[in-house]
């Protein structure tokens, strides 16, 4: 947010993050003209990097920064159609008699040509051989993977073993952007994150389009002064500069405060795509100090997410996969028990997890022929009478009835949210109310929340400002007394069982019928 403007719950989403007006200070960023490679503008961090005052640069060219034979060849290669393929361009600046090395990183953004440079040394870089087995021993682990955990498992530890960060997790986003740790590799003395839930408010829309367009983002060190980018006077009124694509983008303080809030002092992240659309991300913190990483090892960390991301169709896919088939054994073995048992309800809950396994539910109850038998977390007797005689009364009675919120179906559930906020309901038989009921309880319960809720709230500033940690008690209002949404291969095997079970009950009916006559 620029100064005055004030972000809260209602705008978080609104901050324009892709125009921060300034950058992060570990690097000088250039916005040059063509083709005499003018610069235009400059941050005012040059004099600390470069040994030039920025408004001294203002209105020079380029060149006269650099020795004679690096200024023709860059310009060549600025000037070409294609100039990202020649990322990082390997400068070396000398002013009054003083060398310094740079990767110079340069592309084109709305008409503008912008050089970004970050100082570096020149056995930073990956040797190529080093680089080369690295990627190819790197694919073939993140290829065999067996299954998406072991997939994630993999790319953290790849991402790991490439930078030294003290924490890497695989995270993953749900329908309404909420996110979950599916794997980590972290420092041992450190608590693991792996399993918890993070609101979707986390990592807002606009930043989340951002990632979609960028495989990378990183924050060296986060407690830094942005570096304001400084224009000649004639280019006052152009607006401010649009860093979308920008390495060295200033980050928003309120994302800065979130990182303090959880001890980070340095951040990366790197975005995971299905079919184009944003899945997750690697996410790396460090909490022992600053963590530059150099462009050749960011590159390599692009890879492991690019790679990755073009595995997940097939690794996420067999996931659900595996469930299915899992369900089909379950569904075969309670079919099983249940024909050779008289009684159906002992068939159907002994033993009483694979009936809860069946759907993914935390408690169930079987009521038959006017007996409830009940597994797990189940509302009280009286609760379960009135949510059998309200879905018994129900002026549209269907087979089968699933929802992630009964409260809003049938209010008097509010009461038992905590062991039932999500229900499936499967009718077993016409006429007589026969069912099989399946909970879940309010998401709040079940999902273990990441960001230290224990710790005291930070002072605020002076201003009103949003602290991050709010963004999770609004994140509890909007998921109040609903459950975790019932996926789709956990309510059809909830619809198989139903089926089986009546073919059951007729046929026994039948063998009945057969014996009276
Ligand atoms: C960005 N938030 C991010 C990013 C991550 C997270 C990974 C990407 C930037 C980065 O790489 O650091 C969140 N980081 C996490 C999570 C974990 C983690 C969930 O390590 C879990 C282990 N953040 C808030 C609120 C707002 C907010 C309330 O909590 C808004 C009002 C904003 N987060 C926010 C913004 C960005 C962000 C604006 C973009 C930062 C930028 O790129 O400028």
């Amino acid at each position: 947010a620029r100064p005055g403007q004030v972000v809260d719950l209602t705008n978080c989403d609104k901050e324009p993050i892709h125009i921060p007006g300034g950058i992060q200070p570990h690097g000088v960023l250039l916005v040059l003209q063509e083709p005499a490679l003018t610069i235009r503008q400059v941050s005012e961090n040059a004099e600390a990097l470069l040994g030039v005052p920025a408004s001294s640069l203002l209105g020079t060219a380029l060149e006269s920064l650099l020795t004679e034979p690096q200024a023709s060849s860059l310009r060549t290669c600025l000037l070409s159609e294609r100039l990202e393929d020649n990322n990082p361009l390997k400068l070396t600046t000398r002013v009054g008699g003083r060398e310094h090395f740079f990767n110079g990183i340069a592309h084109r953004h709305q008409g503008r040509l912008i050089l970004e440079l970050e100082p570096t040394f020149e056995q930073e870089a990956l040797p190529f051989f080093g680089f080369y087995h690295q990627a190819r021993s790197s694919m073939s682990r993140l290829r065999n993977a067996k299954d998406l955990s072991a997939l994630c498992l993999e790319a953290v530890r790849e991402v790991r073993r490439l930078t030294g960060f003290d924490r890497v997790i695989a995270y993953r986003f749900d329908e309404e952007w909420n996110g979950a740790v599916l794997a980590e590799d972290r420092l041992e003395t450190s608590d693991s994150y792996l399993g918890l839930w993070f609101p979707a408010s986390d990592i807002p829309r606009q930043a989340r389009e951002l990632y979609t367009l960028n495989w990378l983002r990183i924050i060296p060190a986060i407690h830094y002064e942005p570096a304001r980018i400084l224009s000649l006077p004639e280019d006052a009124g152009q607006g401010p500069l649009d860093m979308s694509f920008c390495v060295l983008r200033s980050v928003s303080p309120i994302h800065l405060e979130y990182l303090r809030n959880m001890g980070a002092s340095a951040s990366m992240s790197i975005s995971l795509l299905k079919e184009g659309r944003l899945w997750g991300l690697i996410s790396c913190t460090h909490v022992s100090g600053d963590k530059y990483v150099p462009y050749e090892v960011r590159k390599a960390c692009e890879f492991v997410g690019e790679f990755m991301s073009s595995l997940l169709v097939t690794k996420e896919g067999n996931e659900h996969y595996d469930q299915r088939i899992r369900a089909q054994s379950i569904q075969v073995r309670l079919l099983e028990r249940m024909t050779r048992h008289p009684d159906f309800a002992v068939g159907l809950t002994h033993p009483p997890p694979e009936l809860l396994e069946l759907t993914g539910a935390t408690g169930a109850a079987v009521y038959f022929n006017g007996r409830t038998t009940i597994i797990g977390q189940a509302p009280g007797d009286e609760q379960l009478q009135g949510l059998i005689d309200w879905l018994a009364a129900k002026p549209d009675p269907q087979e089968l009835f699933c929802t992630a919120c009964l409260s809003n179906h049938y209010p008097e559930a509010a009461a038992f949210k905590d062991v039932a906020a999500g229900l499936i309901a499967a009718s077993m038989s016409r006429g007589r109310h026969n069912y099989v009921l399946w909970f879940r309880p309010e998401v709040v319960q079940t999902v273990a929340w990441g960001g230290n809720p224990n710790k005291p709230v930070d002072l605020e500033g002076a201003q009103p400002r949003l602290h991050p940690r709010k963004s999770f008690a609004l994140w509890k209002e909007t998921v109040r007394g609903k459950s975790l949404p019932w996926k789709d291969y956990e309510v059809e095997a909830a619809r198989e069982l139903r089926r089986s079970v009546i073919d059951i009950v007729l046929q026994r009916s039948e063998e009945l019928l057969k014996l009276n006559m």
